[in-house]
């Protein structure tokens, strides 16, 4: 056998020519409609953007053929990995290359500080090649540098200049969006000639709205863990001895953990939004945990699968409290940092914040107040994914469940284990639909580029129809923005879209919780994502999106 360089399905996937809308395939004209309003705080938003607030949507149509003069584009991707990263580039460019075959595409390296430090390479059809339907962000790399200074608009500037880049293209998730519009609106306001169009990246599943119905990357990463929840299913279901608390990723949404639940039908899925919105505590948590875990054990059943938002934490409103003191207090805090030990750094802590929150500060464990209290991302965001909830709800439960063994009321047996899935899914082959959507966005940033937009996010819509009829065009960023605290101020962001309690999903999960908790047939085992075969087995969209859309 000959050594192998990449495996059959890379080397098929290769190959695979990814579907867009019909309209994407001939020339178009753009369709404005009415001019648009930020979601909230309008005045603020209109007066830090005189120049990018309040442009109508665009919506692409069947046009004429005319004439593109050649540019030169730039790209970069933003903050975490998501599957369908490389299929944007490879749309980009081949929508960049339909226009007019002179047009030229450049990668920034490393995220956002590769535009600042100005390292870049430049995207031939040979590198591109190497990557289409490829999952990872390797091909230029991601960083979570902020663009949030003038001395980095200008250098970014001073680059393009150079290299005479007209446009650039920012795949990534709300905040790097929110640094797009940061700088479409720097660029515009000096009237530099560049541009800057946004795509909706994250497997969060939190950037999204109207117009934006999902972030690319969350149907793979929520496909690859609902395989990885079903395996465990299918485990426990064999085994019978194990309860298995499964944290996945989802920095503050419990999209991944909601749309997971509908994939596999665990016992257990917590929805932090659900949380905050019935002021729950730890222990109220804990008590609904030990309540299934008693029942099941009454009926025989000593497993089952818990599944953790990521985010949880935060929404409990007691240590949400918590975490926004301590943002504030620890943002740019030199005493704090020049610390050493954990303990001064405790100690520190305790004495600075509310009473309330020092209270509850002081009763966590130890390991969970010190990851607390570890570095913040450079948006001012708790670094949610190294806070091991799933360990904390697996300790207090268990000291729960010897309580009312001790006062006879469980006579079960609890081995729980724990699993944190995120970065197994970040970087997956994109499933077909990822696959499709991401080259769909980044021919449609081409267009848009094309036609002289900036401070757009690049849209593709009726997700839930067969690729063909999806509807392809503009949203302005400004319009999905609102006033947020960060880093202790202030600042202009894009709203965070979060589990919506009356939304058609968590209402399905709702209505069906009660009887995954119970039966012992309610698991289901989604497997691997499948990339051939029939269009129901491998070009369906997220159960969130079909519930959404009401399919
Ligand atoms: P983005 O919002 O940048 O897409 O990243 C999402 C995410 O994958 C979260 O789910 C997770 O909490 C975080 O990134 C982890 O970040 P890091 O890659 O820095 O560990």
């Amino acid at each position: 056998m000959e050594l192998m360089t990449k495996s059959p399905l890379q080397i098929a996937r290769g190959s695979y020519q990814p579907k867009m809308p019909a309209v994407l395939k001939g020339h178009v004209v753009l369709k404005e409609g009415a001019a648009t309003q930020s979601v909230a705080d309008q005045e603020e938003i209109k007066q830090l953007f005189p120049n990018t607030y309040g442009m109508p949507l665009i919506t692409f149509e069947a046009g004429e053929a005319k004439a593109h003069p050649a540019v030169n584009v730039g790209v970069i991707l933003s903050g975490g990995q998501a599957p369908g990263g490389h299929n944007v580039i490879s749309g980009l460019y081949d929508g960049l290359k339909a226009l007019n075959p002179e047009n030229k595409l450049y990668g920034f390296l490393g995220g956002p500080s590769g535009l600042v430090d100005h390292k870049y390479i430049e995207l031939t059809g040979k590198v591109i090649d190497e990557y289409r339907n490829t999952g990872g962000f390797d091909i230029i790399g991601s960083g979570r540098t902020k663009l949030e200074e003038t001395e980095q608009y200008e250098k970014g500037a001073e680059i393009c200049r150079q290299l005479g880049i007209k446009a650039i293209v920012i795949i990534g998730g709300d905040d790097s969006n929110t640094n797009a519009c940061v700088l479409a609106e720097y660029y515009k306001q000096k009237n530099y000639g560049i541009q800057v169009i946004g795509c909706p990246k994250t497997i969060d599943g939190d950037l999204k709205n109207e117009m934006i119905e999902t972030s690319f990357g969350f149907d793979t990463a929520c496909k690859v863990y609902s395989e990885l929840i079903g395996n465990i299913q299918r485990d426990a279901n064999s085994a019978k001895k194990y309860w298995h608390f499964i944290r996945l990723m989802g920095r503050s949404a419990s999209h991944i953990a909601l749309e997971c639940a509908l994939q596999s039908q665990p016992n257990m899925c917590i929805i932090s939004e659900e949380v905050e919105a019935k002021n729950m505590t730890l222990n109220d948590i804990v008590e609904q945990i030990v309540d299934v875990i008693v029942a099941r054990a009454n009926a025989g059943l000593n497993f089952g699968t818990v599944l953790i938002p990521e985010g949880l934490i935060e929404f409990i409103p007691a240590m949400k409290r918590l975490i926004a003191e301590l943002n504030d207090l620890l943002a740019h805090n030199e005493d704090f940092n020049a610390l050493e030990t954990d303990d001064e750094k405790r100690q520190y802590v305790k004495g600075m914040l509310s009473p309330e929150s020092s209270q509850v500060y002081r009763d966590l464990p130890k390991g969970i107040a010190r990851q607390l209290t570890l570095d913040r991302d450079p948006h001012g965001n708790v670094q949610v994914s190294l806070i091991e909830t799933e360990k904390l709800l697996i300790e207090m439960a268990a000291k729960r469940l010897a309580k009312l063994k001790a006062e006879g009321k469980y006579k079960g047996k609890f081995s729980p284990l724990s699993h944190f899935f995120g970065y197994e899914g970040r970087c997956a082959i994109p499933s077909n639909f990822d696959a499709d959507y991401t080259y769909s966005l980044g021919y449609t940033a081409a267009i848009l580029i094309s036609e002289g937009k900036t401070g757009y996010m690049s849209s593709v819509r009726n997700l839930t129809a067969p690729a063909d009829q999806w509807i392809a065009g503009g949203v302005p960023i400004t319009m999905m923005m609102n006033m947020e605290r960060r880093n202790g101020k202030m600042k202009p962001v894009i709203q965070k879209a979060l589990v919506r309690l009356d939304g058609a999903p968590f209402k399905y999960f709702e209505k069906h919780r009660k009887s995954w908790a119970d039966e012992n047939f309610s698991y289901i085992y989604p497997g691997p994502i499948q990339y051939y075969g029939p269009a129901e087995v491998c070009d369906q969209p997220s159960k969130t999106l079909l519930l959404e859309q009401g399919k």
